[in-house]
């Protein structure tokens, strides 16, 4: 390859096809709390919500407190030593009011890459917005009722809840699902109107339920671009909820329950349920542990033609399970995003792929990934109807001698999203003294692709 100070290199991002993996087996050992940071943390200890809430790499952890004195924790991790942060958000002040605190979820409500504090108590619901890991309450200026209000209206005691689009406009609503047969208690979608919460339960028609629900999840079961709700029953006779999404006219869209419908007719007590595609046909399952029936596993056997696209993320610069990615897909006039979460909700565990369902579409004009760290990657010509293998990757471009050794480094460690990408060298030496004509090597890593060619330096 000739040439004079500048050259091409190719596309480097990696879309591949799911490979096999195998992994030995490892052990584990006690780790002694102290060492790590890991302070006592006096309180009855109900649950977890881990994320890398400050993108420095590392994962945190929420510790929950339930029905006990004190307040949760927040332990940010600081490269495997974790800091108690809990005296920079206003836990102490909110837990010490309230009984319990049920639910907790990170989550990324307005769009700015760090993740915020969404927490589900016996007596609230309560917003946390973080600011560099310094955390604000925004419940009541977001539109939130809390803490509990009095008179006639709704509590907000909650098992479970969750955040989705489901008006495809961008930004995240939140739903939260009723837990008593008996309280005044119902299932209550909020829809964020240029970043205020608005309850539009009954506008989308979630009237009058008042379902004892374990858990909920958001998917979109029927492939038509829009996300609808599952919720089991928590209760004896315990009846399952799915909820199809559509929009009956332009912009106004409604909620109706077609479980009986479509096949889900088992009553029970369950804890929890979660959306997933056991087998891998582009169409989401329901999986429920069941008391009754052992496990409960519905398989979508739809059969309407609405096509998909799913996403398998894989970080290598960011964590390995790449949570808390935003996903946005673009199709025409519409967009759809989702956030990508583990098991931050009450007995549930999000379903670990991206999954988009895009109707009668046929083409998907691009698909945009923010990864946990921030780092942005933009995929085009994505095939439909199947799972990609989506990766991050750090690429460093090298020129060396022909004896091997280094002259100098045009990207070191950078991230690069998807795309031809233009490196310019100068004919200079890393410390910036001009080189002799010659034959010199450069080396391309991406992720797991590495390539080495030759090429004629000419002054
Ligand atoms: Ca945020
Ligand atoms: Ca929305
Ligand atoms: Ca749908
Ligand atoms: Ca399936």
């Amino acid at each position: 390859m000739k040439l004079g100070q500048c050259f091409i290199i190719g596309c480097f991002f990696i879309l591949t096809a799911i490979p096999c993996l195998s992994q030995e087996l490892t052990f584990y050992e006690v780790v002694d709390n102290a060492s790590v940071g890991l302070t006592v943390a006096p309180f009855a200890k109900g649950g977890l919500a881990l994320s890398d809430i400050d993108r420095n790499g590392y994962p945190d952890i929420f510790c929950l407190r339930w029905n006990s004195p004190g307040y949760s924790r927040i332990y940010v991790n600081e490269g495997g030593v974790f800091q108690d942060i809990a005296d920079q958000s206003p836990l102490e002040q909110i837990e010490n009011l309230e009984d319990g605190t049920r639910t907790t979820m990170w989550v990324d409500y307005d769009n700015d890459g760090d993740r915020d504090l969404s927490m589900a108590t016996t007596e609230g619901i309560h917003l946390l917005r973080n600011d560099n890991n310094v955390f604000t309450e925004v419940s009541a200026e977001m539109g939130f009722v809390a803490p509990k209000p009095g008179g006639f209206i709704v509590e907000w005691d909650c098992n479970t809840c969750g955040w989705a689009d489901y008006d495809l406009d961008g930004d995240l609503d939140f739903f939260k699902a009723s837990r008593s047969t008996e309280d005044q208690e119902y299932d209550e979608l909020w829809e964020n109107r240029d970043g205020t919460y608005f309850d539009v339960s009954n506008e989308v028609g979630f009237i009058n339920q008042r379902f004892k629900h374990r858990g909920m999840t958001f998917g979109d079961f029927d492939n038509d671009g829009d996300q609808d709700i599952f919720m089991d029953g928590g209760s004896v006779p315990g009846f399952d909820n799915l909820f199809v999404n559509d929009e009956v006219s332009p912009g106004v869209r409604s909620f109706a329950d077609v479980a009986e419908f479509t096949g889900i007719t088992k009553t029970g007590d369950r804890k929890g349920c979660g959306f997933f595609d056991y087998n891998r046909d582009g169409f989401l399952d329901i999986y429920m542990p069941s008391a009754e029936f052992n496990h409960i596993l519905y398989r979508n056997a739809a059969d309407n033609g609405a096509n998909w696209v799913g996403f398998i993320l894989e970080g290598t610069v960011s964590n390995r399970d790449a949570v808390n990615s935003l996903v946005t897909l673009y199709t025409g006039e519409k967009n759809q995003i989702r956030l990508t979460r583990c098991g931050d909700n009450h007995f549930h565990q999000y379903n670990p792929w991206v999954h988009f369902g895009i109707g009668f579409d046929t083409e998907i004009d691009s698909v945009v990934i923010r990864w946990p760290l921030g780092l942005r990657q933009v995929l085009k010509d994505v095939a439909i109807n199947q799972y990609h293998l989506a990766r991050d990757s750090n690429v460093s471009l090298a020129i060396h001698n022909l004896r091997g050794e280094e002259v100098t480094s045009l990207f070191s460690g950078d991230f690069q999203s998807a795309g031809y990408r233009y490196a310019k060298w100068d004919g200079k030496d890393k410390n910036g003294h001009s080189v002799p004509t010659g034959v010199y090597i450069y080396q391309l890593r991406a992720g797991d692709f590495a390539a080495m060619k030759k090429m004629t330096f000419i002054k």
